[in-house]
């Protein structure tokens, strides 16, 4: 018996058929929860560590049934992955079929078509209408780590500018790009050289306009680094886990037109803020700027992994032959399993969808912030949206009522994610699959969590 597929000696089926409802059987985490967490830790490091200790048995819609039978209210898609839906229908029948065919060849070896479906499918998507060309790997971290051997293959420069507040990934080249300490870097050096952090625009704290943040950044640049030995700017258009930062108005074009005017490659890491989450394809698209090259991952293929780079065709080939891949990258299952998800967001209008639970995200959440001023600001776009929480007296940042805020809402069952520089942000990811009212539920108890914690 395979502990991920039952609950209570029944076998469960994921996907939109569970039913779309919170329910708590037991408290959490129940007993079966509890021994597989003993497991765990005798078997899995502690660096792995867990949000909730609670054991996934199936997931679908907008809930997670774990192996005691409690099904959770899923905000959070696993950090931003299922978008469509946990096991959404389209997907899980691609990968069968997928699966039965074949499951890899390795497309440096003999390729295949899904690969080259995938890539065209991203041209297409990604922002501008110039040729462009589309190279797949497994993580988001390994597709940064690729747009930056691209960007200094086309440029012949070495040094890359990451921004304040950045999260690029946790391999050595992109723990460097990535900003914060801990958890994600500490002790764990020597970073990567020539990476170069430079201020970013937040308007909540640093009250700058776009252009003067940009100017900032880029006079810090031209002192610090010099545009000659620059290969790449990398910046998330909205920052993920930083703190769902999104930056002042026209900051992100400034920073687009300086890198074109410097022969600078301007790289847009799209891994949280794209394929419909923000109610676009790409959250670029809100500013207008169209990236050099645009990295993709997480909510493309459903929950497998699979990641990409895609780019300006002169750019992207400037690798020379065997410069890039990877024994999986666009492996044929993770690729047919895009493929599915993309026909997904189309068939079942979820860019539209992504746009209409960000007003419900906004609207309740903006009243509580007339009604509770530790809610220093409501922010994001679509299906992004955070509640930066904060001493009312000071506006400092408080991490501790952020903890105890999720901490209540994963005891009444909801999914919450915490995120930011200071660890003040509750963020809210519900794959579009969820329900209004169930949405609505998970609403109240994460207020009630708020209201209840002093
Ligand atoms: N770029 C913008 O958000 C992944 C990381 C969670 P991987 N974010 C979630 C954690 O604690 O590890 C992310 C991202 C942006 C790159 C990445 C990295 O993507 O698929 O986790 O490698």
């Amino acid at each position: 018996m395979s502990v991920t597929t039952q609950v209570s000696d029944q076998a469960v089926v994921g996907g939109p058929a569970l039913p779309q409802e919170r329910r708590l059987v037991t408290a959490l985490p129940g007993p079966r929860s509890v021994e597989l967490a003993a497991r765990q830790r005798a078997a899995v490091p502690g660096g792995v560590s867990t949000t909730m200790p609670v054991f996934a048995a199936a997931a679908g819609g907008g809930v997670v049934v774990d192996v005691d039978g409690n099904s959770l209210i899923d905000l959070g898609s696993g950090i931003a992955v299922t978008t469509v839906g946990n096991s959404a229908p389209l997907v899980a029948q691609a990968v069968g079929d997928q699966a039965a065919a074949f499951t890899h060849t390795c497309f440096m070896i003999t390729p295949y078509e899904g690969y080259v479906e995938v890539a065209e499918r991203l041209n297409a998507l990604t922002p501008g209408d110039h040729d462009k060309r589309t190279a797949l790997f497994n993580s988001g971290a390994e597709a940064v780590e690729n747009a930056v051997k691209i960007a200094r293959s086309y440029t012949g420069r070495t040094a890359v500018v990451a921004f304040d507040h950045a999260y690029h990934g946790r391999t050595n080249l992109t723990m460097a790009l990535t900003a914060k300490n801990q958890p994600y870097k500490s002790g764990f050096g020597p970073f990567a050289s020539e990476v170069y952090r430079v201020p970013t625009s937040y308007p909540f704290r640093d009250g700058l306009s776009g252009p003067e943040a940009a100017r900032r950044a880029i006079d810090q640049i031209e002192k610090q680094v010099g545009v000659e030995n620059l290969a790449a700017v990398i910046i998330e258009p909205i920052q993920g886990e930083g703190g769902f930062i999104v930056p002042a108005e026209g900051f992100l074009p400034a920073i687009v037109d300086w890198a074109r005017e410097n022969g600078v490659v301007f790289v847009a890491d799209e891994v949280q803020s794209g394929i419909a989450r923000t109610g676009t394809w790409y959250a670029s698209e809100h500013e207008g700027i169209v990236p050099d090259l645009v990295t993709t991952a997480k909510g493309v293929a459903g929950g497998l992994p699979l990641s990409a780079v895609t780019g300006r065709a002169e750019i992207m080939d400037a690798a020379h032959a065997g410069g890039l891949g990877g024994t999986y990258g666009g492996n044929p299952v993770a690729c047919a399993a895009a493929l599915a998800t993309l026909d997904t967001i189309v068939a079942d209008g979820l860019l539209e969808r992504a746009t209409a639970v960000g007003e419900q995200l906004t609207a309740r959440l903006g009243a509580l912030a007339e009604r509770d001023a530790r809610v220093g600001e409501v922010r994001g776009r679509g299906a992004m949206i955070a509640v930066e929480l904060v001493d009312p007296a000071t506006g400092e940042p408080d991490a501790a009522l952020a903890k105890a805020v999720a901490g209540a809402a994963h005891a009444e069952g909801v999914i919450v994610l915490t995120c930011g520089t200071y660890g003040n942000v509750l963020r809210l990811l519900p794959p579009l699959s969820i329900a209004d009212e169930l949405l609505a539920e998970g609403l109240d108890v994460l207020e009630r969590a708020l209201g209840a914690t002093r």
